[in-house]
């Protein structure tokens, strides 16, 4: 008889198809068997976890998140992958995709190096998407021995100094991560119409936070996303468009679609619940609630809810970034009175990504349970190659959620076990709740509390896969990204 080194008992398993009474059988870390009654025929530690009345849910994939990042001014953002680990458990998410940041002039080699050695005292798995500021030969030539080693997926950004790239850095990019069979992530704002307004207003005396949002107002965002998607067609380079904040920006991918490209959106827990007006909050309060994109108004919610019932909208991550609000680092790194333009945009949600998009969507009757696991789970896995990830199939990696559906809890920081010291959610009602994590068959989270050890997450190196592969569609039939010293010599 089959032995089992977990066997998950009597919950109902939630795929993006299906949700049904099913019994989980793990062994070596990986499910091995899902029928409506599995035997207690384990391995000589093996363990029976009894999930009646819960939802089985796969691991959330969390496919943005900064963690341990560099910033150009010399700091690492406070949130370690230590840290990161246990709010990533508390919440139920058991893989994320951070980001290595190239420093523009400086190669990408040893700055990933310091990367992978910091990540080493992670606990959840995970991956990284190299974020590429400068485009020298030097910096492209670098790029096959990155992918080479499971690194799969470029990001770049349209706007924020000293970070971004204009459009012909972007469409070198886009023709590398071609030839490479990486996926494209693009920050998309205008850059030069963020800081045309952004020194219009403070000249204008209108500094406080809640200007933030007047800098880049959704047209900012659309424009860049319709500029991303055009050069992508141009090239034929696979993309997915981060963080969209609102509806017009979401038609701009549907148009894309519908025109059979390969675009996909990625939305986050905080378009879907805070507005604008949170960052008018009296004196710095506001600074809690930056992020970019900023989040829009409370009509916009609805609409982006909308996109993401329509298919628009493929994945919802959290963008965790943290930045403590007390003290004189993180948001008032540059002090409480600083203009908006001088205070780090970016907000915490690893934890709070799950418990948020299964209140608001499932709970509130906006999306199945199974549309949730596609959402948060199974896309992220997919679209960017985590073919092991995302999915409660034989096979997977036993990543497991045991999720309460009926719980109502009321968000804290505490309950984010992050190393920020608030959460822009705090005192948020939400129904629906993790009681266990389970990382590779292991028991990660139990009630809140954190079981793993230090360096138990795993690097998660990315082969090709069919979404980060071009169509094969070029106008006038020239491909840009043909290299003539790439190509096949005459047959012998
Ligand atoms: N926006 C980003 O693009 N990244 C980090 C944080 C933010 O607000
Ligand atoms: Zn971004
Ligand atoms: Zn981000």
């Amino acid at each position: 008889m089959e032995e089992f080194d977990l066997v998950v008992r009597g919950g109902t398993v939630v795929t993006p198809a299906d949700t049904m009474r099913a019994d989980v059988g793990v062994r070596g870390g990986r499910i091995v068997a899902l029928a409506a009654s599995l035997p207690a025929s384990l391995a000589g530690s093996g363990r029976v976890v009894d999930a009646g009345g819960l939802l089985v849910l796969p691991g959330g994939v969390d496919s943005h998140c900064h963690i341990e990042q560099l910033e150009a001014n010399g700091t690492v953002h406070e949130e370690r992958f230590a840290t990161a680990s246990a709010s990533a458990f508390a919440g139920g998410t058991t893989s994320a995709i951070c980001f290595a940041s190239q420093f523009r002039g400086h190669p990408i080699g040893p700055t990933l190096d310091a990367y992978r050695l910091r990540a080493r005292a992670a606990m959840m798995d995970y991956s990284f998407h190299q974020i590429i500021t400068d485009t020298t030969p030097e910096t492209l030539a670098e790029l096959p021995r990155l992918v080479a080693s499971g690194i799969r997926s470029f990001k770049v950004f349209l706007t924020y100094d000293p970070l971004h790239v204009d459009d012909a850095q972007f469409l070198q990019v886009l023709v590398a991560a071609k030839r490479l069979g990486a996926m494209v992530a693009v920050h998309c704002e205008n850059y030069a119409a963020i800081t045309f307004m952004t020194r219009a207003l403070i000249e204008a005396g209108l500094a406080a936070p809640k200007y933030h949002a007047w800098s880049r107002p959704p047209v900012v965002e659309r424009e860049a996303t319709h500029r991303a998607i055009a050069l992508a067609e141009l090239v034929d380079q696979p993309i997915q468009v981060f963080h969209v904040s609102c509806a017009e920006v979401a038609e701009e991918i549907a148009r894309a679609r519908a025109r059979g490209l390969k675009v996909w959106g990625e939305t986050c827990p905080q378009y879907l619940t805070l507005t604008a007006a949170d960052m008018d909050r009296p004196g710095f309060e506001g600074a809690k609630f930056m992020c970019s994109p900023p989040p829009r108004d409370e009509g916009e919610h609805a609409r982006i809810w909308t996109m993401i019932q329509g298919g628009v909208l493929d994945v919802i991550s959290s963008d965790h970034c943290g930045y403590s609000f007390g003290g004189n680092t993180g948001k008032a790194q540059n002090g409480r009175e600083a203009p908006f333009r001088d205070i780090p945009n970016g907000i915490p949600g690893l934890a709070a990504r799950l418990p948020i998009v299964f209140s608001e969507g499932v709970a509130k009757g906006r999306i199945s349970e199974n549309q949730f696991v596609s959402l948060v789970a199974t896309n992220p896995a997919r679209l960017y190659g985590l073919a092991a990830k995302g999915r409660i199939a034989i096979g997977a990696d036993a990543d497991i959620v045991l999720w309460d559906p009926k719980r109502q809890v009321r968000l804290t920081s505490a309950l984010m076990q992050h190393a920020i010291d608030y959460t822009p959610y705090e005192g948020m009602e939400v129904t629906g709740w993790p009681v266990a994590t389970i990382r590779r068959g292991e028991v990660v989270m139990e009630n809140g509390t954190i079981r793993a050890a230090p360096g138990s997450g795993r690097f998660l190196a990315r082969g090709p896969y069919p979404e980060a592969t071009p169509r094969g569609v070029v106008a006038n039939g020239f491909d840009p990204a043909f290299d003539p010293a790439l190509a096949p010599g005459p047959a012998a």
